[in-house]
């Protein structure tokens, strides 16, 4: 009714291509949300079960009109204290608002729980006291919530406890789990982003190398949580070779809604292109036409659980989002939940309609402006493939030059390579093969430099400073050319929506406006900083038709950020 289409003879039937359609929100129980740039976590723990906030309703009922019908309270880094009595009561109350509206709930569960608030010497998953103990909890948490959904599990990644810590596997740690929760009907979603500092092999390979030798082992209660690229939510990363390379498990598909590294709380970035670029991209694990979006919803192997999983935008600013356009990225999710073969451009059109207005010539150039702005932000602050080359902890601004910090791969140097030489990540036979881990139509596409798409140029190869791209320039001209081609589209972003005032009401359309006067001066610091950096090794200037940058690297470095969100 809000985008005003006739509805005198509705004769529509449309169910959801994916059973499991989830927010994971990364709340902490003191209401701080890692990675939010909307306001604190919705979940207002200390009034809990007192006090049922109006916008716990609010929020199960947009969710279910996009067809979510599961959220994860809780973040992944998890605090054992939600598992305890009195957090368990207050999660009953959010389970009994939530179940009109056809959402379960999730928890995350901390593999040393049964350690910090069950008393016992160890979480050993063989440890039969461990086993018990978990049984005995997924009891008490059925007992006043019987549809709960199950448990998430972020293990032996990042500082996290797991199984790992006993000499056991991922496998071992997730049946334990599953057992617990399986008389309910329970599942648990065990997450594949797993990466050791010890561990001296690519970072890329490690999830699979960990994952792969497993597949089978898992009970049929167990879903394997992945991202949607190998390295960690980057403005543009080819698809994890994990899809495809485990046949015997349901995958379970993870996208980041929350703007961690595509332009935190001040971007407009729409970020539906990003979500379909990798749900079409094809494995080929069984022939052509074997798509990440078939590898999860189980068709290509039988399996019966498929799902996707969303990190959540969502806090308590009063539009919920924070950027007005962010709350186009949480309705994208949901409706590729529902249908990944919807494409980005409708889903806008129908987000712009019912948030803006109805107005032809505003959709047409509105729509036009989300179209883009994805590919914008991935040239100004990585183009043709360079990655994590952001700031420290917060990972608001570029830092390219950052080398210090003691795990090895969390350093931008790990990830961009840059020397006298050229730049950019080999990962083909001669480097640290991580392309191996893909199927040899994708392989062979991406390990010639001449064949591969330039989107995932030094994402795969090193790449003298002189090489020619596709477009006649060499390989630094491209760059520049690139880096400065994002700046200007983000002036013409401003010009547009300048030009649509006449169609948006005053207090919103100044909002955008005032975050997109922020968003370009954050592309011109992502640019000039990285080219200024770059610079030091090509030791080619910056084509003189552009417009040089007015300060100096040893500026852009000396910036500092110590409180900017969600770190
Ligand atoms: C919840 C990245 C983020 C972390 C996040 C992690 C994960 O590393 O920076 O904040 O932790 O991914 O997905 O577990």
């Amino acid at each position: 009714m809000q985008t005003e289409q006739n509805i005198s003879n509705l004769n529509i039937v449309s169910s959801p291509k994916l059973k499991l359609r989830l927010l994971n929100h990364w709340d902490n129980l003191n209401r701080t949300v890692e990675r939010g740039y909307a306001g604190f976590s919705l979940w207002d723990w200390h009034k809990l079960p007192g006090y049922i906030d109006k916008r716990y309703i609010d929020y199960a009922r947009a969710n279910a009109s996009i067809g979510i019908n599961g959220t994860v309270l809780t973040n992944v880094n998890a605090n054992a204290t939600v598992l305890t009595a009195p957090y368990l009561l207050k999660v009953k109350v959010l389970a009994d608002v939530f179940r009109p509206y056809g959402i379960k709930i999730f928890l995350t569960a901390r593999f040393s729980a049964p350690i910090e608030i069950g008393g016992l010497k160890t979480a050993d998953p063989k440890d039969e006291t461990v086993q018990i103990w978990w049984k005995e909890k997924a009891k008490e948490i059925y007992s006043l919530i019987p549809d709960f959904g199950g448990f998430l599990v972020k293990a032996n990644s990042e500082g996290q406890p797991g199984p790992q810590d006993y000499k056991r596997t991922h496998a071992d740690g997730a049946n334990m789990l599953a057992d617990a929760v399986a008389p309910y009907k329970g599942i648990v979603i065990w997450r594949a982003f797993v990466y050791a500092a010890e561990n001296p092999v690519d970072r890329h390979k490690q999830a699979y190398d960990d994952f792969v030798p497993l597949d089978g082992k898992f009970r049929n209660n167990v879903m394997v949580q992945v991202k949607n690229g190998a390295i960690d939510f980057m403005p543009r990363e080819p698809f994890h070779p994990l899809f495809g390379a485990m046949p015997k498990t349901p995958l379970m598909m993870e996208f980041q809604v929350t703007q961690e590294y595509t332009g935190q709380g001040t971007s407009l970035v729409y970020l539906a292109p990003m979500y379909k670029e990798v749900l079409e991209s094809d494995t080929y694990c069984n022939g052509k036409g074997s798509t990440v979006a078939k590898v999860i919803d189980g068709k290509l192997d039988n399996h019966a659980l498929n799902g996707m999983a969303g990190v959540s935008n969502i806090g308590n600013d009063v539009n919920w989002c924070g950027h007005p356009f962010a709350q186009a990225n949480w309705y994208a999710y949901g409706r590729l939940c529902w249908d990944y073969s919807l494409s980005s451009d409708a889903i806008a059109e129908e987000w712009l309609r019912i948030t803006f207005s109805n107005n032809n010539g505003f959709v047409r150039t509105a729509k036009n402006l989300m179209m883009q702005s994805r590919e914008t932000m991935v040239d100004y602050m990585n183009p043709l493939g360079l990655h994590h080359i952001m700031g420290t902890g917060h990972h608001y601004g570029p830092a390219p030059w950052v080398s210090e910090l003691s795990r090895p791969e969390w350093n931008p140097v790990y990830y961009h390579k840059a020397d006298s030489a050229g730049i950019g990540f080999n990962r083909t036979a001669t480097g640290s093969n991580a392309l191996s881990q893909y199927f040899p139509e994708p392989r062979k596409q991406w390990e010639d430099v001449t064949t591969i798409n330039e989107k995932y140029l030094l994402w795969f190869h090193h790449v003298p400073w002189n090489h020619i791209t596709k477009s006649g320039r060499t390989l630094w001209d491209e760059l520049c050319y690139r880096y400065y081609r994002g700046t200007e589209n983000v002036e013409q972003m401003q010009k547009t929506w300048n030009y649509l005032k006449q169609f948006v009401d005053a207090e919103r359309h100044h909002q955008v406006k005032q975050l997109l006067d922020i968003q370009y001066d954050e592309a011109v610091w992502w640019r000039n900083a990285c080219l200024l950096y770059f610079q030091t090794f090509s030791k080619k200037p910056i084509p003189a038709t552009y417009k040089q940058p007015d300060k100096t690297l040893d500026y852009y470095k000396s910036l500092k950020f110590p409180f900017a969100p969600g770190n």
